[in-house]
């Protein structure tokens, strides 16, 4: 019996001296082979569901490090097309992985083809008991380029699979953590990576540091916008100024237990309990207008600052309060004469009282070229043919009697570069 063994061992020895010694172009296909199927025979072994009890102990998290290269004990796969290619435990970056690292520590799961190969695979997590949580989360860090993922649960070992969210769209070039609240959950209830190579762009599929705890207790809403009113300079902001806000619960409950705060330049001016629907668990940003308004009729600068309050202590206050600064010129009509306006002062433009209206994407600007109506003249400019802008003077009260001659100095630049497709052009007043 030794013997034989021997015998065996021999003859893997010289297929193994014989593969080596192949050609270099078939090397990296041999070698991708064979840790698939060492990967696919240690998948058997410890994906093996049998010897694997349910996860219970939250929170629960996998980093993928300290495997000696394996991947994870109790996490299986499922190939979805005949190229059968795994999720494997990685370090750095062979067969041209991108990212070159993990996210975390030394070791990541990684799903990569060879060029020109395009694969499908589910990466499972163990059978998770959900049951005694309040509010199941799961978490994890992502990162590929032109390669698909789709993450999926399911409530059954036999159940079907349930879309979580994908990333389709170009990739996700950077590691990114996401994070959901786990829908219906169960005693027997799985997560699945599932990896989609696209051949000769794709870079490879990356996980990392799979997180799965009970949210509760966890308060933290964040002003992610002031979507109204927008930063700028403005005539006559006479009629009260609504505000409309960008509000993100990051929080484990349904948010409608506080205050928004407006201050003006540092004066407390809205002090207002939140009214609106409960903005939902993990939401996404919701749009929201409050009852208060502002008056910003008064001229100048009105620093506008909010601040949303929460009842309970809220776990990143950092993200609460942002400012917008609103410009109000109180602009009366033009009734001293003569009337000038040479562009010459650089403080701003357009110059107080006057406005620019955005017609079709021509920049209006101030410009110092000597060229011009020294030292500075309202240069409007193009760069795609036809667009038109309005530079638009203050209100002017012409009176009744007498005559009023309108002057100005233009001039009409055009230049067609060399390879003809776009147009500069300048209006110079
Ligand atoms: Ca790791
Ligand atoms: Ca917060
Ligand atoms: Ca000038």
């Amino acid at each position: 019996m030794k013997k034989l063994v021997f015998i065996v061992t021999m003859i893997a020895l010289c297929i193994t001296v014989w593969a080596q010694a192949q050609p270099r172009k078939d090397e990296l296909a041999k070698k991708e082979n064979q840790s698939v199927n060492i990967q696919k025979a240690d998948n058997t072994k410890k994906g093996n569901t049998r010897d694997c009890n349910p996860i219970t102990t939250f929170p629960w998290s996998e980093s993928f490090e300290n495997l000696d290269g394996n991947m994870p004990e109790c996490w299986t796969q499922e190939f979805l097309t005949d190229n059968e290619m795994t999720w494997r435990n990685l370090e750095g970056a062979p067969d041209n992985v991108w990212p070159m690292a993990a996210q975390s520590g030394s070791y990541r799961a990684v799903m990569i083809t060879l060029p020109n190969q395009e694969a499908k695979t589910k990466l499972i997590t163990p059978r998770l008991d959900l049951s005694e949580l309040t509010n199941p989360r799961l978490r994890f860090w992502h990162a590929h380029y032109w390669d698909y993922l789709r993450v999926y649960y399911r409530t059954s070992s036999n159940g079907d699979w349930i879309l979580l969210d994908e990333y389709i769209t170009g990739g996700t070039f950077n590691y990114t953590q996401r994070t959901f609240l786990l829908p219906n959950p169960s005693d027997d209830y799985y997560i699945a990576f599932e990896g989609e190579t696209r051949g000769t762009t794709g870079r490879g599929l990356n996980i990392d540091n799979v997180e799965v705890d009970d949210f509760v207790g966890y308060v933290d809403a964040e002003l992610v916008n002031i979507i109204a009113p927008v930063a700028g300079i403005y005539q006559n902001l006479n009629d009260p100024v609504p505000i409309t806000l960008s509000i993100r619960n990051n929080g484990s409950e349904a948010l409608s237990n506080f205050n928004i705060k407006v201050e003006v330049n540092g004066v407390e001016v809205i002090d207002e309990t939140f009214s609106g629907e409960p903005i939902p668990a993990l939401s996404q940003a919701e749009e929201r207008t409050i009852t208060g308004t502002l008056d910003l009729s008064a001229e100048g600068a009105h620093v506008i600052t909010i601040t949303l309050v929460t009842a309970e202590e809220d776990q990143v206050p950092t993200n609460n309060t942002r400012s917008v600064t609103v410009t109000n010129n109180v602009c009366t009509p033009v009734t001293t004469f003569p009337y000038t306006e040479n562009f010459d002062d650089g403080t701003t433009f357009p110059p107080r009282c006057w406005s620019i209206t955005h017609v079709d994407g021509t920049r209006w600007g101030r410009n110092t070229n000597p060229n011009y109506s020294p030292p500075a003249a309202a240069i409007g400019r193009n760069q795609t043919t036809n667009t038109i802008s309005l530079l638009v003077t203050p209100q002017i009260a012409i009176p009744s009697t007498g005559t009023f001659l309108l002057e100005f100095m233009s001039q009409f630049i055009q230049e067609v570069n060399y390879d003809g497709i776009n147009r500069f052009a300048e209006v110079m007043i």
